[in-house]
């Protein structure tokens, strides 16, 4: 089938993160996707060299003509061309909007569901509600169909972090860092720098806030810090398969950590009215579903904690967590996801219903 693809960047990475994955994944199963973007900059490091058939364009140069499927991200809206061409019913593909990811209810409720545009004369121009999920009933989340046996191919990372130049001592523990202005990081390195570790900082706001905390030097105690330059999206996931631990934030990066299978401590993308708290306790109400009680309750008080949301500013509690059982319970709730359908074929699957 014949895709367009529709993003708008409203700010950091994950708008056109996701989309170019989407795109790429779509590609991959041999679909043809043109993906129209407002602002494709940031491809030029998390896709270098782009990937075949997929055709990246100017907002303004989208068009639904020829096009099976026309897929809105996260609500960006149709470009006036675009919206001309249905109206004129100069192209008719099936439309859709993929939603935010979150864990709450409400995403089961309200996958799968019309939601009708209308023109101006008040005909309908039918729009589906195609929400990421991580449970059955939702759209899934993104899933290559090789990326589990890649993951277990890759080994641990060392030889991967060599090539650039980032050697990792036999006695340190790897900790990813990708998160927004955080006034729990101190906390954060505090807890890190009790035993030997080395903390690998993504561009941007984790590498400004240890820089500002830890000094040029970036050290403090046993822990060790290294910028990275940024990473195609192909090597960001080496970097997760790389860490004991990955600290991670937003939306696209918290899936790919929940793939690494290895522990991961996310922050949610913070909205002014606190929305992002009740995603964050749905989140865990999933997470930790099947979890021993200590377990649960030690990382429920360290999310609250790094996602501000445990108070005044208290340390995050690394010490508190079982670290083999957070270890296990990980790998065995990546498991349990993998077993159900990826958004990709999810997403082939209700189009097909709707042709
Ligand atoms: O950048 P983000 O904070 O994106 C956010 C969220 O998606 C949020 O929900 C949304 O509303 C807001 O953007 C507009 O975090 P996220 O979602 O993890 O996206 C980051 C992307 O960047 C992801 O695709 C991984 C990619 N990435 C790389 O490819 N290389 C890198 O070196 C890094 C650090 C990230």
């Amino acid at each position: 089938m014949r895709w367009t693809l529709l993003c708008r960047v409203v700010d950091n990475f994950g708008d056109i993160g996701f989309a170019w994955r989407l795109a790429a994944d779509l590609a991959g199963r041999g679909e043809q996707v043109r993906l129209a973007v407002d602002d494709a900059s940031a491809l030029a490091w998390m896709a270098p060299g782009g990937a075949a058939g997929i055709e990246v364009v100017a907002w303004e140069a989208a068009t639904a003509a020829g096009c099976d499927v026309l897929v809105e991200t996260f609500g960006c809206g149709w470009p006036e061309a675009v919206a001309a061409e249905l109206v004129a019913r100069a192209a008719r593909p099936v439309c859709v909007n993929v939603e935010h990811l979150s864990a709450e209810p409400f995403v089961e409720r309200s996958h799968g569901l019309p939601s009708p545009r209308f023109t101006v004369g008040g005909e309908p121009l039918p729009t589906w509600y195609f929400y990421p999920g991580f449970g059955d009933g939702t759209g899934g989340l993104l899933r290559e169909p090789s990326l589990l046996q890649r993951r277990a191919a890759f080994g641990d990372g060392r030889a991967w972090l060599a090539g650039l130049g980032i050697e990792r001592r036999r006695d340190e523990r790897c900790v990813s860092l990708f998160c927004y202005p955080n006034p729990a990081a101190d906390g954060l390195l505090d807890a890190l720098s009790i035993e030997p570790t080395l903390l690998l900082l993504t561009p941007g706001s984790a590498t400004r806030q240890a820089l500002e905390l830890l000094g040029p030097g970036l050290r403090r105690g046993s822990l060790r810090a290294l910028p990275l330059p940024a990473l195609s999206q192909v090597d960001f996931d080496h970097l997760l398969w790389s860490c004991d631990l990955n600290v991670v934030r937003g939306e696209d990066s918290l899936v790919r950590a929940v793939w690494a299978g290895a522990p991961f401590l996310w922050q949610a993308y913070v909205q002014d009215d606190a929305a992002h708290a009740a995603k964050v306790d749905a989140f865990l109400d999933r997470f930790l579903a099947g979890a021993s009680t200590g377990l649960a309750a030690a990382v429920r008080r360290l999310f609250s904690t790094w996602n501000g949301l445990a108070g005044a500013v208290a340390a995050p509690d690394l010490g508190a967590i079982d670290r083999a059982e957070w270890a296990a319970h990980s790998l065995r709730w990546r498991d349990g996801l993998a077993a159900q359908p990826d958004l990709t074929s999810a997403l082939l699957g209700f189009v097909a219903s709707k042709r």
